[in-house]
């Protein structure tokens, strides 16, 4: 297999709904990955020991997910080098917001590029990932450019669809 570079991590396998939108993303552009649980409060030494090797083994971006007190991604920018794309997990009381904020708001000099709350925001950090890596990448590049056209295309479909349904329904 080769050498992955996106590594997914998140705080809790209970987060693993939300970030495998990033993992399918990744999968589409056919973008090796890894994914596995590391915890910044709750385990501290793994999650350093992986930050620590993660540019000697190749990655070349980091996907954090986290709820609550959201530290993963922060913990991992302050520590590499690499791009950390963060996202906020809707798993504690105040529905991710708590998360997005715990993110989002990292101080100058260690940016960590937040996505928004859930499952959209897992899917854009994939997407981002792969847009990252698409500069250095001409064949990933126009991967890209196709996806967004069939994007396009399939938002002309839909509205299509509307509108032949409110058509038929003037119709009635
Ligand atoms: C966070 O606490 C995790 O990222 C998860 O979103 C949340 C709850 O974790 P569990 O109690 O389900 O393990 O650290």
């Amino acid at each position: 297999m080769a050498k992955p570079l996106v590594g997914i991590v998140m705080g809790s396998d209970s987060d693993l709904h939300v970030m495998q939108e990033a993992g399918k993303m990744l999968d589409r552009f056919q973008v090796e990955h890894e994914i596995l649980v590391t915890s910044a409060h709750r385990s501290p030494a793994r999650t350093r020991n992986y930050v620590k090797n993660a540019e000697k083994r190749g990655l070349k971006i980091l996907i954090a997910g986290a709820g609550g007190a959201a530290h993963l991604a922060g913990t991992l920018a302050a520590e590499s080098p690499l791009p950390v794309i963060g996202v906020p997990i809707d798993s504690s009381p105040l529905q991710g917001l708590d998360a997005l904020l715990s993110t989002a708001q990292m101080p100058g000099g260690v940016p960590v590029a937040t996505m928004g709350i859930g499952s959209s925001g897992a899917r854009n950090a994939g997407l981002l990932a792969v847009q990252i890596l698409a500069l250095g990448d001409p064949k990933l590049s126009r991967q890209l450019q196709d996806y967004k056209k069939n994007q396009a295309k399939e938002v002309e479909a839909k509205s299509r669809k509307v509108q032949a349904a409110h058509a038929q329904n003037r119709s009635a």
